[in-house]
């Protein structure tokens, strides 16, 4: 068994205090309705994946601010996961990014995930870097690039990635590229289209046949002129053009301003072309701020048309999307912040449930835009904060994650174990 340096036990003390001064979370509300009480099983299921480059602080180009006791091993990011899981009961898996958490031993890497309950997200491979002793640079991209050796080399990268996550257990790729240009006419935009996809074609036939590929996207960084997957549309042109393997991810954070990813996010299910989310907030661009932070409402808005569009289709919200968070600490505990954005998910996800989809279709049909913002508003406007804690009290998980990793002095714990200094892989 794990180490844990929190025991089941402290939660339990910790819930029984809480129900003490608070009493049940569900006071207040009345007897549970049916639809309350689907709610909160709902919640007990779903289960959002921790990146394992979320566990020590991000930087800025300006940067770096060490939070102390930052998992210094893969090791010790699959404990914090287990932390995590442990406090809230819906984070039981860990999304690896290779190579920074190649440890070469993928018998223990299995092992220590299971100690802690948790299996493997999604594998991430990385032609975004050099790394030392690297035969070819990526500086000029990776499976756009002009030189056809170094195409070879992000391909392979991306097959060693595939691997290794079939050793793990994973079920998916994602693949997220750097590749683009910085200035007009440093780049061919169709040839680079043109070896974007040969590449990814041959990425997509080395999975294996119960994995998926997602595509993630990004508009613009670390180039500034041309991204080769810069939107959706580019993404769901090369998923289309690979197969019922392929999918778009979508970052929320990898948007230009003020897009309606909500209408994206109805069109790609349309298609069955959804695959997995990377969930942050942002107020100008890729900020990976805490998951609802800065706009809870279009959060929210984003999780009616996954909840209205899957249920359309027939989604199993388990099986059939990859839920992940993708998101940077530089000042919050990066522990903290991860809960508070699990947290956040998960109230998106509540109130979209509670959205009366017959009676919204019905002023849809009737044009009743009046009606229509009513509903939508009353359910984002229900406190479902009582429905998260009644879930995670049926888990045997805590009532107030952040609130008990604060009493047990889970960092300063931590900072004795690891060091002041102890600074995580990553960014
Ligand atoms: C890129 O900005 C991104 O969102 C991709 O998902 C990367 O894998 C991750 O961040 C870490 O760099
Ligand atoms: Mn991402």
């Amino acid at each position: 068994m794990a180490t844990l340096i929190l025991e089941p036990e402290q939660i339990r003390k910790h819930n029984e205090a809480f129900l003490e001064s608070h009493g049940s979370p569900m006071q207040g509300m009345g007897t549970l309705s049916a639809e309350m009480e689907k709610v909160v099983r709902r919640l007990m299921d779903f289960q959002v994946a921790i990146p394992s480059w979320a566990l020590g602080t991000g930087g800025t180009r300006f940067g770096r601010f060490p939070a102390g006791g930052e998992p210094r091993s893969l090791e010790e990011k699959i404990s914090d996961v287990g932390l995590l899981h442990l406090l809230t009961g819906s984070a039981d898996s860990i999304s690896l990014h290779i190579p920074w958490d190649q440890t070469g031993h993928p018998g223990e890497m299995v092992r220590a995930a299971n100690a802690h309950r948790l299996h493997f997200a999604s594998v991430n491979s990385n032609t975004f870097q050099d790394q030392p002793g690297q035969k070819h640079s990526y500086k000029f991209g990776s499976l756009q690039h002009e030189d056809p050796a170094t195409r070879a080399q992000a391909i392979a990268h991306n097959l060693e990635v595939i691997r290794l996550g079939r050793e793990l257990g994973s079920k998916s790729l994602t693949v997220w590229l750097a590749d683009g240009s910085s200035y007009p006419g440093q780049l061919n935009f169709r040839r680079a289209f043109q070896r974007t996809l040969e590449g990814l074609r041959l990425i997509y036939e080395a999975l294996p046949p119960d994995w998926k590929l997602f595509i993630e996207y990004k508009a613009y960084e670390p180039h500034f002129y041309s991204t080769t997957v810069g939107d959706w549309g580019q993404s769901l042109l090369y998923a289309g053009k690979l197969g019922p393997q392929a999918f778009t991810l979508v970052d929320l954070g990898h948007h230009l301003a003020h897009t309606n990813i909500e209408q994206i996010v109805a069109l790609l299910l349309m298609e069955g072309k959804l695959g997995g989310f990377h969930f942050n907030d942002s107020k100008y661009g890729d900020d990976d701020l805490t998951v609802g932070c800065i706009r809870p409402y279009q959060l929210f808005l984003i999780f009616h048309e996954l909840v209205e569009g899957m249920e359309e289709r027939g989604m199993d919200p388990l099986a059939d999307m990859a839920w992940m968070i993708d998101a940077s600490h530089n000042l919050k505990d990066p522990l903290e912040d991860l809960l508070q954005s699990i947290e956040a998910v998960q109230i998106a996800y509540a109130q979209a449930l509670l959205v009366d989809q017959d009676a919204l279709d019905r002023a849809q049909q009737g044009n009743d835009i009046v009606e229509a913002q009513e509903i939508l508003q009353d359910a984002y406007r229900t406190d479902v904060r009582p429905l998260v804690e009644e879930a995670r009290l049926r888990a045997g998980a805590a009532l107030d994650p952040v609130g008990l990793f604060r009493e047990a002095g889970l960092r300063e714990l931590l900072i004795r174990q690891r060091g002041a200094g102890a600074r995580a892989t990553g960014l």
